[in-house]
């Protein structure tokens, strides 16, 4: 029955009208996600991160170009995409907390495909895990039970592993430290190693019934901890460090304006600069194998052609860009993460990119409709699966993304601009023609030529967050933690 179901499924994937044969078993769903990865991927253009194992599942999948998180932190953005509601809605509005603790009764993402008989798993970080603490604990606090079968947390030694230990910044700051490794022992004494081996052998358990298996990957977050042969695939020296204008921050808004600046918080001298790359990029090619390693497994036990993959980071990450460092920025760097979704029966459109505006919250609906399953009607994003069928859909209508973050921070990101405000409207408005200045180093939202742009562009965003849960919400968003004058 499979061989004559997997017969007619091959025709039918070649017609122009792809779908699954009713005959077909529920598909599967792996579902894998990095750490505070960037668009550092080859196959999205980086020039010099190589990311061979993910630029091969492009070619089997569609490639989004210009998807946002909805807010650039672990826990904010990981309940996010787990619950398919917005920071505003969701209340979960950084790392404190738990998704469940906001929302008892959330039916999430992979609580949908265990509703439906679906085995769902998790190998370590999904929700909010601290790193490298949780890593060396082997612990999940922010767990949420209701959203798996079976939950493994892998436990490594993180920046103790053996090898030559470096800081690339010289000021401690705690978990968020430029620490990294350069370790002599192998992939599977560190972390992504691990969970790729538990993710191969859960595979070979439950390959014969539906699973939605969810594997996090915690590189490349800090410690940069790889096997030295990822970081020889990089000349130090040769690493090239984003070009920024002296004065890019003179025209950002005050209360944001020395958040995670390089000369006030990080002391990052351009030879160590050039270091922290070539461990970044030795940790996303260290992450890039242990993820070739699950495809492989997938294929050799003949899941591929019924498994949708999706890789995707939690949110971006800034390396020197506009003179700062790490996440919780609203700048394209972090707002942007790298996304492929591999749906073996729709081929039409692999090895393309879409540009089209998208958004983290949007991949609950895609995969509930992918796998023809009953989502919750309280899910704010929209499925993905037209742009799967054409990469350039005119029924796909999102104008545009929406990213909050701390100090009430708020910006949309359409096909043309970013307009960001702080305070909630109150601490400054920043608005980039991405057009013209697609690396957003001058802020025209006081350029009386861009008067009418500003205005349209706050209307949209009001529009936008108040679809989000703001207006529903708005006394407990304010009042909530982290909200207040940043931290340095
Ligand atoms: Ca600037």
């Amino acid at each position: 029955m499979k061989t004559i179901c997997l017969t007619i499924f091959t025709l039918i994937a070649t017609t122009l009208i792809p779908q699954r044969p009713a005959c077909a078993e529920k598909p599967n769903v792996l579902f894998l996600i990095a750490d505070d990865l960037n668009t550092a991927l080859s196959g999205f253009g980086h020039k010099q991160c190589k990311t061979p194992n993910l630029d091969r599942l492009a070619q089997r999948g569609v490639k989004f170009e210009n998807m946002h998180c909805q807010y650039p932190v672990c826990g904010a953005s990981r309940a996010s995409i787990m619950s398919g509601l917005y920071p505003y809605s969701n209340l979960t509005l950084g790392n404190e907390g738990t998704l469940r603790g906001s929302m008892p009764n959330v039916v999430t993402l992979s609580q949908t495909f265990r509703n439906n008989g679906y085995y769902a798993g998790r190998v370590s970080k999904i929700y909010h895990m601290r790193i490298p603490s949780e890593i060396i604990a082997g612990t999940a606090e922010s767990d949420d039970p209701f959203s798996w079968d079976e939950a493994i947390n892998v436990k490594a030694l993180e920046q103790t592993a053996p090898g030559e230990l470096t800081n690339w910044s010289p000021k401690d700051r705690g978990s968020q430290t430029f620490t990294g490794v350069v370790a002599s022992d192998g992939d599977s004494e560190h972390a992504d190693g691990m969970a790729a081996d538990r993710a191969i052998e859960i595979l070979d358990q439950v390959k014969d019934d539906p699973f939605f298996l969810a594997v996090g990957f915690v590189r490349p977050h800090v410690p940069l901890v790889a096997p030295k042969k990822y970081f020889d695939q990089y000349n130090r020296n040769a690493m090239e460090t984003p070009v920024v204008p002296e004065n890019d921050l003179d025209d950002v808004p005050g209360i944001i304006r020395d958040y995670k600046r390089n000369s006030t918080t990080y002391g990052v001298t351009p030879e160590l600069h050039q270091g922290l790359l070539q461990a970044y990029y030795a940790s996303v090619s260290y992450m890039d194998a242990q993820v070739g390693r699950v495809l492989d497994a997938l294929e050799e036990k003949g899941l591929a052609e019924n498994t949708i993959v999706v890789f995707t980071s939690d949110h971006g990450y800034l390396l020197g860009h506009h003179h700062k460092f790490q996440k919780q920025h609203l700048f394209e760097e972090a707002t942007r993460v790298p996304f492929i979704i591999s749906v073996p029966w729709l081929n039409d459109q692999h090895g393309r990119g879409t540009t089209k505006i998208t958004e983290l919250v949007d991949l609950y609906p895609t995969l509930a409709e992918l796998a023809e399953l009953t989502a919750p009607d309280t899910l704010q994003g929209t499925s993905l699966k037209p742009l799967l069928v054409d990469t350039e859909s005119p029924t796909w209508t999102k104008e545009q993304a929406f990213t909050i973050s701390r100090s009430g921070g708020e910006s949309i990101r359409t096909a043309n601009w970013r307009f960001t405000q702080w305070g909630f409207g109150e601490k400054g408005l920043e608005l980039y023609d991405l057009k013209n200045d697609p690396d957003e180093f001058t802020n025209q939202a006081k350029n009386p030529e861009h008067a009418s742009v500003v205005k349209m562009l706050l209307a949209q965003l009001i529009a936008k967050r108040d679809a989000a849960g703001f207006k529903q919400n708005r006394t407990a968003i304010v009042g909530k933690p982290g909200k207040g004058k940043p931290k340095k």
